[in-house]
């Protein structure tokens, strides 16, 4: 089986060993992959390679499971060796998630193939320009944030001169209009700013302690889910009532 081809990231959970309080990240990720999540990154700074290939089998065989192997993207951040290393042993990794410091993109893209999905966290100083004038043509999507500070990942954001730049509704909506590839925007989301985030336009969501450290995983991820699908088709409807009759 190959890579997924249509990527959809508008609900995107990242998860890791440190971040699930103690409960496996298995189980995690198959309630996200049944409550409707489109697509998981495997994310640690703790794990080691053999770990990190095991968890990466774990979440496929989840995502298999729950049928969803076609539709459900699964990514490793940062490591395109346990990219490598999984896929030669036979585990369904759909492609890499890369930040600024991280392994080139070109180079992602080379080892990992065209069919493959190579995201990059944009950078965070003078954004608007960099969203416009970045080459994007290895690229798949762009992730942005954070909405608000996090303390999972406390240095999301870090400006030139050490401070922290959140991202307002106006500058997302900003930055998924002036992109030319789709953007996925986290950092600090919780079930509350789901409503107003897909109002801005952007392609999708993505959380870590949201779900990973809620008290029933599942139906949070369920809720977050609902929520953005929910205005989706309001939204649909709504283009309808608009469009005047022939
Ligand atoms: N990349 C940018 S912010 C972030 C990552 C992995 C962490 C977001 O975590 P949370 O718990 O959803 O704020
Ligand atoms: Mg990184």
């Amino acid at each position: 089986m190959g890579p997924v081809k249509k990527i959809d990231i508008s609900k995107y959970l990242v998860v890791g060993p440190e971040n699930t309080k103690g409960r496996p990240v298995a189980t995690i990720i198959k309630d996200a992959v049944n409550a409707g999540f489109t697509c998981i990154q495997i994310r640690s700074k703790v794990a080691s390679a053999k770990e990190l290939i095991g968890l990466t089998r774990h979440a496929a065989e989840a995502i298999e499971e729950a049928g969803k192997s076609q539709e459900v993207a699964l990514l490793v951040n940062d490591r395109l060796d346990i990219v490598l290393a999984a896929r030669k042993q036979g585990i369904k990794v759909d492609g890499i998630h890369v930040g600024q410091t991280d392994i080139p993109v070109n180079v992602c893209r080379e080892y990992l193939g065209e069919d493959s999905i190579v995201g990059l966290s944009a950078r965070a100083d003078e954004l608007f320009e960099y969203i416009k004038t970045e080459d994007v043509s290895q690229l798949d999507y762009f992730g942005v944030g954070p909405l608000r500070e996090t303390q999972t990942k406390p240095d999301c954001g870090l400006g030139k001169d050490g401070k922290v730049i959140t991202r307002s509704l106006a500058d997302i909506a900003k930055i998924s209009e002036i992109s030319s590839i789709p953007v996925v925007v986290g950092g600090g989301v919780k079930l509350a700013d789901i409503p107003s985030l897909a109002q801005t336009g952007v392609d999708g969501f993505f959380v870590v302690s949201a779900v990973t450290e809620a008290d029933n995983p599942k139906q949070e991820a369920t809720n977050l889910v609902k929520a953005w699908n929910s205005y989706k088709s309001r939204k649909r409807q709504l283009t309808k009532q608009l469009t005047p009759p022939n």
